[in-house]
């Protein structure tokens, strides 16, 4: 069914075809309600017009500031007609409804791009037009809303046809709502710009908050940008860090300092992660923090030289000594004990940050040549549904025993340890562990062949010749598309495994952990890093 026109309001900046739209109006005996210099422009070419300003009872005033905004007006628009209530409130109001409001606004954009001064850019914010818009876009069960001459050929064919459909006036609404958020995205980026090195990107708001000394290579300027959009983290983000001691943070040190902390929140007992490159040298949990720094040290203390420690509890006496002979670049924390951050300050250069549990935006961006790609950030619990309805999830209890027997409880809880911990090793992860400490981490590697060699290389030789994959359990980010990654973990003597599953040779990975009585659990969920 169609909603007739009778009453239209036409308020625009941009009068391009407007006459042949307020001909079409007045064809169709339309009554027709404009302000100002639409007023005029319609009257000129012959179209019958009434002033707002009638409407209201109530002139312009402060040089066109205030024209529409007025309950004559809002309540026109806004009116829920399938309401008795407020059919009834306008009749005793004297007012009558809109059926079309015809608005574009004061072109901002142009006249911030024509170099105008401050002044005349803030005259420019249309307050007026973008609520008609808005309260229109709202109202769309009863108000069809045009934003742009380019809609003025719809709408007269709707003239012809009798009126406008729901499903038309619902698709205008969302055009009419995406052209004011481009509006107010246009006047806050530009605003936020004068004020200081704010921008708007990607639909949020980023404001710089210090230059870099460089970013990955000396030769590269590089800034830190703070989300400023109202989803954006509170409290002791990364980027809003409070810095207890030494140099200032570099480019690769927030890159590190990011993987670290992800590392050590994504699990839920006391959690030290300690990264190079973005990649674990060790993850551990442990009873304390300390502990917990000892045993993920332990997994390859060699490359733990110049890393960015991240812990999610906070540091005691007992941990910053043992940070304190490593040659470290950052620790951030959620806390550090009085005695523990004395210690820790007398090392000049290092790096104290104050850092909370990571808040998940729910975008990040990679920019690519010429634009950029967007996704959902990934988390653990992540958690799926089979076509069957059953769910599939990161969390134990959720995963299916693809092979062997079910794992006893140590074995489980160094299981999920390890699956938790895998997201944080750059693809292809594979990640061998040990009462819930990593001894061993395949990275980066382009197979997933190489990446498992290279879990049990490093595993057994990073410890003088001791066989730390024997009985320990392993995990995988993504599927074995074949048996010979699994192959080499078997031989390494690994007791359990746990990874995604989904391959199409899934049945060559069962048999060969079948035949070799070791236990395979798949999560269904996959998490690459890159
Ligand atoms: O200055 S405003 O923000 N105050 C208002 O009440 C108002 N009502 C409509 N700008 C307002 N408008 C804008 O005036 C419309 O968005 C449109 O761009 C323009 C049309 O004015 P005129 O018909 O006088 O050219």
């Amino acid at each position: 069914t169609r909603k007739p026109i009778r009453r239209a309001l036409v308020s625009v900046f941009d009068k391009t075809h407007l006459e042949e739209l307020g001909q079409a109006l007045s064809a169709a005996s339309v009554e027709v309600f404009s302000t100002g210099s639409t007023a005029t422009r319609l009257s000129q070419s012959g179209v019958k017009v009434t002033e707002v300003s009638t409407l209201t009872g109530f002139p312009e005033c402060l040089d066109g500031r205030v024209k529409t905004l007025h309950p004559a007006v809002h309540a026109g628009i806004l009116a829920d007609l399938s309401k008795e209530t407020h059919r009834e409130q306008l009749h005793q109001l004297s007012l009558e409804p809109f059926d079309l409001v015809v608005v574009n606004l004061y072109p901002f954009v142009d006249t911030v791009a024509s170099g105008a001064d401050f002044a005349d850019c803030i005259e420019m914010i249309d307050i007026g037009g973008p609520t008609m818009i808005r309260a229109a876009a709202k109202n769309n069960a009863h108000v069809a809303v045009v934003t742009n001459p380019s809609q003025y050929e719809e709408v007269m064919s709707a003239l012809r046809d009798g009126g406008t459909t729901t499903e038309q006036r619902q698709r205008l609404a969302l055009e009419a709502f995406r052209a004011t958020a481009a509006y107010d995205v246009a006047v806050a980026s530009w605003l936020g710009e004068q004020l200081g090195k704010e921008r708007e990107w990607m639909g949020r708001t980023w404001r710089e908050s210090s230059p870099l000394r460089y970013g990955e290579n000396p030769h590269q300027a590089a800034g830190l940008y703070v989300d400023e959009s109202p989803e954006a983290a509170s409290g002791d983000s990364l980027a809003t860090a409070t810095q207890l001691g030494g140099k200032a943070m570099s480019y690769n040190n927030y890159q590190d300092a990011q993987a670290a902390v992800r590392a050590a929140w994504d699990q839920k007992g006391p959690a030290v992660a300690i990264i190079k490159h973005a990649n674990p040298c060790g993850i551990a949990t442990a009873e304390n923090v300390a502990q917990a720094y000892a045993a993920a040290f332990a997994c390859d203390p060699l490359s733990a030289y110049g890393s960015v420690v991240a812990v999610n509890r906070g540091v005691d006496l007992a941990l910053a000594e043992k940070i304190v002979p490593v040659f470290t670049e950052v620790v951030a924390a959620p806390s550090f004990d009085d005695d523990a951050l004395s210690l820790l300050q007398e090392k000049k250069n290092l790096r104290l940050l104050l850092v909370n549990q990571p808040h998940q935006s729910r975008w990040e961006f990679t920019e690519i040549d010429g634009g950029a790609i967007a996704q959902e950030i990934d988390a653990i619990d992540a958690e799926g549904e089979r076509e069957d309805g059953s769910s599939f999830g990161d969390s134990p209890q959720l995963w299916t025993l693809a092979a062997g027997n079910p794992a006893d409880n140590q074995t489980l809880e160094d299981l999920t340890f390890a699956w938790r911990a895998v997201r944080s090793v750059k693809s292809n992860a594979i990640l061998i562990a040990k009462d819930c400490a990593t001894v061993g981490v395949g990275m980066g590697q382009v197979n997933r062949v190489d990446s498992a060699r290279l879990a049990v290389e490093r595993a057994n030789t990073l410890d003088a010749g001791r066989v730390r994959t024997q009985g320990a359990v392993a995990a995988s980010d993504a599927f074995f598309p074949f048996a010979d990654g699994l192959q080499v973990l078997i031989d390494a003597g690994v007791s359990a495994v746990v990874a995604p599953g989904g391959s199409i040779r899934d049945a060559e990975v069962i048999e060969a952990a079948q035949n070799a009585g070791i236990t395979l659990y798949f999560t269904g969920t996959r998490h690459f890093w890159h």
